[in-house]
C-alpha cells in the first residue's frame, strides 16, 4: 500500500538505511539501553541515579515502591487534560504514546494503544483549541504512526484533521482558535482582542498539516497552511516583525504587540522547521525565518547590565524587559537554525542561541528550587527573577530543557548534561508527588506548595527531551526527525523520497 511506501521512504539516505519493514524506530529493550550520562557527569551519577533518567521515567530510585510504568499510564488515563482540547479526552495519552514507545515501555505503550482504539472518540462537543488538538493530537497520532507503522494511527489523525478543516472557513482562510469538533462550528477566542485569530496558534499548523497531505495523499492540508503563509507574506510588518493578533476578516494586524514568547513563539519554531522538514527545499519558509529573527535581533535582543542575553517584548516601540519561560525555547530553535544562515551569520547564532541559552539556565539557578519562574525580569534591579507573585510558578514546562538537549547535540558541551542534570534533581525533589510529578507555586520558596496538575506537556516535551539529552545521537536523529512544538517527531521529506515517489507514480500511470 502506498502509505507504506512513503514511511519507509522517509528513513535518511545519508545513513545509507533502507528500511523496507515498519516501525521506522525500534524501541529500546530496557535491559540493554546504555546512557552515556555516566561519562560526564562523574560526581553526581552513581548507576543507581542513571536509572532516574532511564527508560522507566523518572520512577526507579531508592524508594520506589510502585511499578514505574504503572505510574505515568495511570496518571494518562486518569488524570487526562480535557481543558485544552474543550472536551477531547486522553491528552496525556496521546501525548505520550511516542514517549512510551521511544523508551521502549511496550507494556504501557500497548495499554495507552489499545485507549487510542478503543476509547479515543474524536466526536467531542466543547470548546476545542485548533492549536492544541493540532500539536497535541494530531502531532501525537502523526508520530506515533510514523515510528510504529501502526494504522490505527494514521486514521485518527486523517479523521482529526478532516475534523479542523472548518476552521478555515474565514473570509481570509486565517482560522478561527476555537472549534467544536462535533459540529464543526468555530469562533475566535473570547479574550482575544476584536475577534482576532493568534499568531502561535494560526502559524503553529504547518508541520502537522503538510504531514496530514502526506499520509492522506489529500493536498488540502497543505493548501490550507500555505495560503496562511501567502497572507503573512503579503501584509506590512512593522520593523518587519510579526505582531501577535490578526483579523481572520480582513487579514489585518489588530495590535502592533510582539513577542517570541506566549502569542508568538511557535509561529518562529515553525519556519525553520518547516524548512528543515523539507529537507531544506522550502525557501520560502527560510526567507521568512532569517526574515524574522533579523528583526527580532534588531528590535528585541538586549543585553543585561549583567551581560545576560535575553528576548524583550515588543509593545508599539515600547520594550518591556521580560523574558518568559516560553521564550527559552528560542536558545534551541537558533541553534538548529545557525548552520543555513548567511555563511558569516552562523557562528554568530550559535552564539546568540548559546547564550539565550545561557541566560535561561540562570532563571533556575537564581531560585531557591533551581526550577525557573513563568516569567523572569530584566528591570529595577532585577537580571533574570521574576519580580511579580503572579509569574513565579513552574508548571513542569520544557523549553528551558529543550534548548539543553539541541545545545547538547549541537555541541556536545558537557555543560548542557550537566544543565539537564540539575533539572532531574529539582524535579525529583520538589515536583514528585505520590502519583506522578506536579507544578509549583513559587520556585523561589523551598518548600515548595504544589499545583496538583501534571500537564501532558511534561510526558511529551519535558521528559522526552532530558531522554533525549542523555541519549545518543543516533536516537531521532536531526538529519531526519523534526520536532512538533510538543515535541512529537515527524520525519523529514527527503527529496530523494520524493523523486523515487514521481518516478514510481509515472511507472503506475504508464
Ligand atoms: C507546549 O504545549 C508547547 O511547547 C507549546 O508550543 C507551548 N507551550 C507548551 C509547553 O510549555
Amino acid at each position: 500500500p502506498s502509505e507504506k511506501k512513503t514511511i519507509s521512504c522517509f528513513i535518511s539516505m545519508k545513513v545509507g538505511l533502507r528500511v523496507s519493514t515498519l516501525p521506522l524506530v525500534v524501541p529500546p529493550s530496557l535491559s540493554s539501553h546504555n546512557f552515556s550520562i555516566g561519562a560526564v557527569h562523574p560526581l553526581t551519577c552513581s548507576p543507581l541515579t542513571y536509572r532516574v533518567i532511564s527508560p522507566a521515567l523518572f520512577i526507579c530510585t531508592a524508594n520506589c515502591s510502585i511499578s514505574a510504568n504503572k505510574i505515568v499510564i495511570a496518571l494518562a488515563i486518569e488524570n487526562w487534560t480535557p481543558a485544552p482540547a474543550g472536551g477531547l479526552r486522553g491528552a496525556s495519552i496521546i501525548d505520550s504514546l511516542d514517549t512510551l514507545y521511544i523508551m521502549g515501555l511496550m507494556e504501557d505503550y500497548n495499554d495507552a494503544k489499545e485507549w487510542v482504539r478503543n476509547s479515543l472518540d474524536l466526536n467531542s462537543n466543547g470548546e476545542a483549541s485548533l492549536f492544541e488538538v493540532n500539536i497535541r493530537y494530531v502531532g501525537g497520532l502523526l508520530s506515533a504512526y510514523y515510528l510504529t507503522g501502526e494504522e490505527l494511527y494514521r486514521s485518527k489523525a486523517m479523521e482529526l484533521g478532516e475534523k479542523l478543516l472548518p476552521a478555515f472557513n474565514t473570509p481570509t482562510g486565517i482560522p478561527r482558535g476555537v472549534i467544536n469538533l462535533g459540529s464543526g462550528t468555530s469562533w475566535s477566542w473570547g479574550w482575544a482582542s476584536a475577534g482576532s485569530s493568534i499568531l502561535a496558534e494560526f502559524g503553529t499548523l504547518h508541520l502537522e498539516f503538510v504531514h496530514l497531505s502526506e499520509v492522506s495523499n489529500n493536498p488540502i492540508y497543505t493548501e490550507k497552511v500555505m495560503n496562511i503563509r501567502k497572507l503573512l507574506n503579503k501584509i506590512e510588518k512593522p520593523h518587519g516583525l510579526y505582531p501577535n493578533f490578526l483579523s481572520p476578516v480582513s487579514g489585518n494586524w489588530v495590535q502592533h504587540h510582539v513577542s517570541i514568547g506566549g502569542l508568538g513563539d511557535s509561529f518562529y519554531e515553525y519556519l525553520i522547521k518547516s524548512y528543515l522538514m523539507s529537507d531544506k527545499t522550502d525557501d520560502g519558509a527560510k526567507t521568512m525565518y532569517y526574515g524574522a529573527l533579523e528583526a527580532i535581533e534588531a528590535n528585541l535582543v538586549q543585553k543585561s547590565t549583567g551581560g545576560l542575553t535575553y528576548m524583550a517584548e515588543w509593545r508599539g516601540g515600547i520594550l518591556d524587559h521580560k523574558m518568559g519561560h516560553l521564550a527559552c525555547f528560542s536558545g534551541g530553535m537558533i541553534g538548529i537554525g545557525a548552520d543555513d544562515g548567511a555563511p558569516d551569520k552562523r557562528q554568530h547564532y550559535l552564539d546568540l542561541a548559546a547564550e539565550i541559552t545561557h541566560t535561561c539556565h540562570e532563571s533556575y539557578t537564581r531560585s531557591a528550587t533551581k526550577l525557573g519562574p513563568e516569567a523572569f525580569r530584566f528591570d529595577a534591579g532585577a537580571e533574570a527573577t521574576a519580580t511579580r507573585l503572579s509569574d513565579r510558578y513552574y508548571i513542569l514546562r520544557p523549553e528551558v530543557i529543550e534548548s539543553y538537549m539541541y545545545m547538547w547535540r549541537l555541541t556536545h558541551d558537557p555543560k548542557y548534561r550537566d544543565w539537564g542534570w540539575e533539572a532531574v534533581e529539582a524535579l525529583e525533589e520538589h515536583c514528585r508527588v505520590e502519583s506522578g510529578f506536579s507544578g509549583i507555586r513559587d520556585v523561589y520558596t523551598a518548600t515548595v506548595s504544589h499545583d496538583n496538575m501534571q500537564q501532558s506537556f511534561f510526558l511529551s516535551e519535558t521528559l522526552k527531551y532530558l531522554y533525549l539529552l542523555f541519549s545518543d545521537d543516533d536516537l531521532l536523529p536531526l538529519e531526519d526527525w523534526v520536532f512538533n512544538t510538543e515535541a512529537h517527531p515527524l520525519p523529514i521529506i527527503h527529496k530523494s523520497c520524493l523523486q523515487e515517489e514521481a518516478t514510481q507514480e509515472k511507472t503506475v500511470s504508464n
